[in-house]
């Protein structure tokens, strides 16, 4: 498009130059108050009484502290400026999550801080915002914006994923946003600089794991009311009452995460999460653990709970159905069990819809992708009656690896008989020099964990020497997942 034809310029030109005057009117008022403060709320100076508010601009132009006196508003109040962004109101913490209202009154000495909206539909201010096929940022690109990652996606995935703007480049960093990262946290920082130097754009890291519990079917024991029910406790809300709530003395919730998944940590919102007393929170519980629904292995028992919020952590389990068991629903005599949320998570699969290949196919839908689509409806098998059954995974990057679950042709709804008996799992960090990590020769069963001393990987590659417990020739591999130690 040519210069002269940009729809808007001429609107933006005169925005500029608004914004250029505003911007010296708000440096000589800024000196103007620095040398003559503005003793808003009181007319007799600076008495020991007065309140001091101070004024934080994030960049934007200066502004004067003011003095007020307690339980008094500020009656005039200055509004910074700054290039290239506008102005979305003072905030009472630097986090800028509590937001300040002109009609508050000023009970102690406090700093206001500023909030700043990058103003991209000005055509002088090229803002340095990125895009990234990993998790979503909006298109605008603003500061202070949050880009939320799944947990095991790494450093360098996530650096390959981002694009920043035209002229601009990026660099992630920790939580300081001077220290370049080596591994991505939760807190960290991506810093996009545009090639002028001048308006830099953060962007915080988030790193999230999915709750395998979320929106599964669940089932109780009973309810308090109807609305009250188990649903409540996995929709990922805390907010109007949405709560699983049973005060039958033996109340119980129990989950579907609808296949055997890795699991190593629950999270439950207790009644205070949800807005009740405290004295209602969770006593006593026990979480137990099953493949099938019948055979059960208790993993977490806690007597003496007092918090909003707990995390029960535990070495990785396959689990399908989890439950909770509500041994002593609250702190005192009341015996309502009262759970907003049963969060449920596991170790991250480092080959989840990695690039995979096989040696053949039996039929063209059955192919290497789909034993690493983390499914087992609907046929999604890996299937391949050749001579040589073989199927490899690139995890993209050299990680470490020390457990390998695969789930056979009983996990995906076909004969017990179909389950592969004998195969090798090999690993490669450059998929030309291989070592053997495993060797089963006699399996039945439908899921298979097998767990090795955690060794550098990038390519994994699974063969298949005996398919079946028949003679049927196919191998059938419905999923076929690979985990490493937590860092
Ligand atoms: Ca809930
Ligand atoms: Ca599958």
């Amino acid at each position: 498009m040519m210069e002269g034809s940009r729809p808007g310029e001429g609107q933006n030109r005169i925005t500029a130059k608004i914004r250029v005057c505003l911007m010296a009117l708000a440096i000589i008022v800024s000196l103007m108050t620095a040398g003559a403060p503005a003793f808003a709320g009181t007319d007799d100076g600076s008495t020991p009484r007065d309140l001091v508010v101070n004024y934080e601009t994030n960049g934007g132009s200066t502004v004067a502290p003011q003095f007020v006196l307690p339980g008094n508003r500020i009656l005039f109040q200055f509004m910074p400026v700054k290039m290239c962004y506008s102005f979305e109101g003072w905030y009472y913490d630097s986090a800028l999550t509590q937001s300040y209202k002109a009609s508050d009154p000023i009970v102690k000495s406090l700093t206001l801080y500023a909030k700043w909206k990058a103003s991209s539909s000005d055509a002088q201010c090229t803002f340095p915002t990125l895009t990234s096929t990993i998790g979503t940022v909006s298109a605008g690109g603003t500061d202070n914006e949050t880009i939320t990652v799944e947990s095991g996606v790494t450093l360098a995935e996530l650096k390959a994923a981002i694009k920043p703007a035209a002229n601009a480049t990026f660099e992630i960093y920790q939580a300081d946003g001077i220290t370049k990262a080596a591994k991505l946290e939760t807190g960290m920082k991506i810093i996009v600089t545009p090639q002028a130097g001048t308006t830099k754009v953060t962007y915080t890291i988030t790193v999230s794991s999915p709750n395998l519990a979320l929106n599964r079917p669940a089932t109780v024991d009973s309810t308090c009311t109807t609305s009250q029910n188990a649903a409540k406790a996995v929709d990922d809300s805390a907010t109007n009452d949405s709560k699983w709530c049973s005060k039958s003395g033996k109340s119980w919730l129990q989950i579907d995460l609808g296949s055997v998944k890795q699991v190593n940590q629950f999270i439950i919102k207790h009644a205070a999460e949800g807005g009740e007393t405290a004295s209602y929170n969770t006593r006593a519980y026990h979480i137990q653990v099953s493949n099938d629904g019948k055979n059960w292995a208790t993993v977490v028992k806690v007597t003496n709970n007092t918090k909003g919020l707990t995390t029960d952590n535990i070495a990785a389990v396959a689990a399908r159905y989890i439950k909770l068991n509500v041994t002593k629903p609250t702190q005192t005599t009341n015996l309502a069990a009262r759970i907003y949320e049963l969060q449920v998570f596991g170790p991250p699969n480092l080959a989840l819809n990695k690039p995979a290949t096989a040696d053949s196919t039996c039929i063209a839908s059955q192919t290497a992708v789909k034993a690493v689509d983390g499914n087992v409806i609907n046929d999604s098998k890996w299937c391949s009656k050749s001579s040589n059954r073989w199927l490899q995974i690139d995890l993209g990057f050299v990680k470490q690896v020390d457990q390998f679950v695969i789930k056979h042709a009983a996990e995906g709804g076909e004969t017990a008989s179909y389950n592969t008996k004998a195969y090798q799992i090999l690993v490669s960090t450059d998929g030309v020099k291989w070592k053997s990590v495993v060797s089963v020769t006699d399996n039945t069963s439908s899921i298979t964990v097998d767990k090795i001393t955690a060794v550098p990987a990038r390519y994994i590659k699974l063969n298949v020497t005996t398919p079946t417990q028949t003679k049927n020739a196919a191998a059938r591999i419905y999923d076929f997942e690979v985990y490493g130690p937590l860092e």
